[in-house]
């Protein structure tokens, strides 16, 4: 048996959204990775060892293992480490071919990753109030935008043709965005039934094993 050695490390939180995203495109494309957890509550992040890595102090970090110029060695940016994956892996691919589809994919990504998952984060909520409940109050409101614009640029994809995923029938990078993030949701009491089709999708999703492979719950380490 010959065992692959790991081309990537994978810096990560367990229950981060946008760390999810990239473990679940790992696994989908069957690349080897090592994982190091940084722990995002005790301020890890927020180190001098982890600020070489992602000077803005955020996960995932991808750090490629046989680079040794250290300009081209990590990457921040979990879309940007996805593209770069599917280009030097694209036999499972994560983006339709045609320009338009695949523009349209990565518009419903950007719906999560620019217009809901940086709102909802530890540091607008922090900066919004010192109140938890308020907190949380502000972290479900920015969620259910995005999930209501989400829901409304799929409805008359989904009307046309409904398909398992935002796309097609195949996972795709805007669904690696927009699952990770209901996960988050659901940690904030947001109701899904306010959002039939995100919340098909979501379904869909969870049979696939991939889901289960790369989801937070396997990956937690509490902090000490
Ligand atoms: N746009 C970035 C977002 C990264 C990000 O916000 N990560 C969160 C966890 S999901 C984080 O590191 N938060 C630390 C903090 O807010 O201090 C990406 O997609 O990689």
């Amino acid at each position: 048996m010959t065992i692959t050695p790991p081309e990537f490390r994978l810096y990560h939180y367990w229950r981060s959204s946008a760390s999810w995203r990239v473990r679940w495109a790992l696994d989908l494309k069957k690349i080897p990775v090592e994982f190091v957890h940084v722990q995002l509550l005790n301020g890890e992040v927020d180190e001098a060892p982890h600020l070489k890595r992602n000077p803005l102090g955020l996960v995932p970090v991808l750090e490629r293992l046989s680079e040794n110029d250290s300009t081209k060695r990590f990457l921040t940016e979990s879309l940007a480490m996805i593209l770069w994956l599917e280009d030097i892996s694209p036999e499972v691919p994560l983006l339709p071919k045609d320009p338009f589809l695949k523009a349209q994919t990565w518009a419903f990504a950007e719906v999560i990753n620019a217009d809901t998952h940086p709102l909802q984060n530890l540091g607008p909520q922090f900066l919004h109030s010192e109140d938890p409940e308020k907190r949380k109050a502000w972290a479900k409101h920015w969620i259910e935008n995005g999930l209501r614009g989400y829901e409304a640029m799929l409805k008359p994809l989904h009307e046309k043709k409904e398909t398992r995923f935002t796309m097609g029938d195949t996972l795709s990078v805007a669904d690696l965005c927009l699952v990770p993030q209901i996960y988050n949701a659901l940690r904030f009491n947001v109701n899904l039934d306010l959002f039939p089709n995100v919340k098909r999708l979501w379904e869909n999703a969870a049979q696939e094993p991939t889901f289960h492979s790369s989801h937070p719950d396997r990956y937690e380490v509490p902090v000490l």
